[in-house]
């Protein structure tokens, strides 16, 4: 039988202030797959265990895992393939596996630049590795992996991409993740010093049918939603409220209220069940306006706070991107959320558009003021490698080092303003925002905002600090998992010269 691990990234101390402990619901989603069909599986989650590099080679060692599988967002690809590269130096005859939204995006790529990734799960996961993983035991080459839908792979320099798999077409058929594989106690959203709660990410749908050209989850899924029933997501729920004692979710969903008949079935899924939870949940204007009489239902079952996608309040920069609304229909919004008692929504902007200006930008702060809602969330426009908007903006992206890529750095200009310009105005609008007299009155006598608030304050000053030490001071160099991640790096703008990207 073979022993599969998932490995989730460690990350390093200086991101120890403000983290996330949050389980990667994909691997648990494949590891829990497999283990139903009698596999020997372990994940191993580094990040929420304060695993460092230096003690995960000892488990790998320890471990000598037949297949190891890991996910991989683009901000971390260079830390992925370390991994790769670690676990191959330590034990060669392992097989290691990528998948997640990187893997997706850009595989021949991630392949080449990887070289030590033995395979590529493209998209979905579950039904792929399982064949893949049967495959293998079979003793099956990479010549009999070209029947296996989902893959991507090098067969002696050649790039192998097999044909796409068909989606599971009904997500109950999925059993119900499996919790006890992983470090329960750990998990929980931590900004120091200002404890959120145990609180845990789960999803219960994958993609989004919306056409915004500036996400990656239409390229991943295929611009298709599909959603576990209401039934399935309550009894999830109850688990880990009854025997994990959660109380606090965040539904990491793309378009959790996507569907207007599962809404309402959840509502009544929820009061039959007599769940005392809180969760909060990312959402579109059109879809909150289409519900605005179920929310106070929502709010009933427990919704505590919305994060709702406006990105901007310039109906060309909306159109510009796909987006699909009216801008005017904020403002519709912000009194039915009003009425319907939610304790408050974060309204998230994206800055950085092309068509961008001084102007526009500082209109985000004056208009969410008006409408009176509780917080802002403002990110630089970054196109992910592998969507539509990348190949658009390809010659105006002037940062190639994918560890900028985190929503965090600007990494292009606009027509009218230049990466430093974005991110000085983005730094202002936070100020503006955070620390304008009346919406810090007005958030500290609200009992969920204020928490936010704070939150936000503090990351934010941590953010910069770890940043100036980390990348000013290039204390990272102390480490030397982070020179050979650097390696890396510099291996990707080679690769970028020789232009042999996609
Ligand atoms: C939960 C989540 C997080 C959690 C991750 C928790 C963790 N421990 O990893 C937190 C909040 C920490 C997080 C952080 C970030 N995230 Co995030 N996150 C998500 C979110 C909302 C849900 C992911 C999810 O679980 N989906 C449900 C599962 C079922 O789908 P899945 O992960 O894709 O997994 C399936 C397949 O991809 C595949 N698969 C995945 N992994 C593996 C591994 C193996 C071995 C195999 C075989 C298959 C496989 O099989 C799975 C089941 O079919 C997605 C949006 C989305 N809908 O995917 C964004 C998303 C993944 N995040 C994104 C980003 C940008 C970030 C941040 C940079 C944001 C930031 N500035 O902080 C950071 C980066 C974190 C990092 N590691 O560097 C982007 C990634 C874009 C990209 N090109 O990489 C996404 C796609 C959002 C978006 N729409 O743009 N995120």
């Amino acid at each position: 039988m073979m022993k599969i691990l998932f490995i989730e990234l460690p990350i390093d101390s200086w991101n120890r202030f403000s983290r996330l402990y949050i389980p990667n619901p994909g691997t648990l989603a494949v590891g829990t797959y497999l283990k139903n069909k009698g596999y020997s599986v372990k994940i191993l989650d580094t990040y929420a265990e304060g695993i460092g590099w230096k003690n995960l080679k000892e488990i790998i060692k320890e471990e000598s895992p037949d297949i190891v599988g890991a996910s991989s967002y683009t901000p971390d690809i260079y830390g992925r393939i370390l991994l790769a590269r670690l676990i191959k130096q330590i034990s060669p005859s392992t097989v290691t596996v990528l998948g997640g939204a990187h893997a997706t995006l850009v595989p021949e790529e991630t392949l080449r630049l990887g070289k030590a990734i033995d395979y590529l799960v493209i998209g979905e996961g579950e039904e792929t590795f399982l064949e893949l993983v049967k495959t293998l035991e079979r003793g099956g080459s990479k010549e009999d992996m070209r029947s296996v839908k989902g893959l991507a792979y090098l067969f002696n320099g050649e790039y192998i991409k097999t044909r796409d798999r068909p989606f599971i077409n009904d997500l109950d058929e999925l059993p119900m993740p499996d919790y006890s594989m992983l470090p329960m106690d750990k998990y929980g959203i931590f900004y120091f010093p200002y404890v959120l709660g145990q609180s845990l990410a789960c999803t219960f749908s994958r993609g989004c049918a919306a056409p915004c050209v500036f996400c990656s989850t239409n390229v991943v899924w295929r611009h298709c939603w599909r959603g576990r029933s209401a039934k399935k997501i309550v009894e999830e729920l109850a688990v880990l409220s009854r025997e994990y004692k959660k109380k606090t979710f965040l539904f990491a969903d793309d378009n959790f209220l996507y569907d207007r008949d599962r809404n309402k079935e959840f509502i009544n899924q929820m009061r039959a069940e007599g769940l005392e939870i809180e969760f909060r949940l990312s959402a579109r204007v059109d879809s909150l306006l289409r519900d605005k009489d179920l929310l106070k239902d929502l709010r009933s079952v427990g919704l505590t706070a919305l994060q709702i996608g406006v990105e901007s309040y310039d109906q060309d920069v909306i159109d510009g991107l796909s987006k699909n609304y009216r801008v005017e229909r904020v403002k519709e919004l912000a009194s039915i959320l009003k009425e319907a008692g939610i304790p408050f929504s974060v309204l998230f902007f994206i800055v950085g558009n092309y068509e961008d200006s001084r102007g526009s930008l500082l209109r985000i702060v004056e208009k969410t003021k008006e409408y009176g809602f509780g917080a802002i969330h403002i990110s630089p426009l970054t196109p992910w490698p592998g969507t539509q908007l990348h190949s658009r903006m390809e010659s105006l992206i002037k940062v190639r080092d994918y560890r900028d890529y985190d929503w965090k750095n600007t990494i292009m200009p606009t027509k009218h303003l230049s990466i430093k310009q974005i991110n000085r105005l983005r730094n202002r609008l936070f100020f503006k925002w955070y620390f304008a007299p009346s919406v810090f009155r007005r958030n500290l006598s609200n009992k969920y905002l204020k928490r936010y608030h704070l939150s936000r304050i503090t990351s934010f000053f941590f953010s910069a600090v770890r940043y100036k030490l980390i990348r000013k001071l290039q204390i990272w160099r102390l480490f030397w998992y982070n020179r050979l991640i650097e390696k890396i790096y510099k291996e990707h703008m080679s690769f970028i010269k020789k232009g042999k990207g996609e």
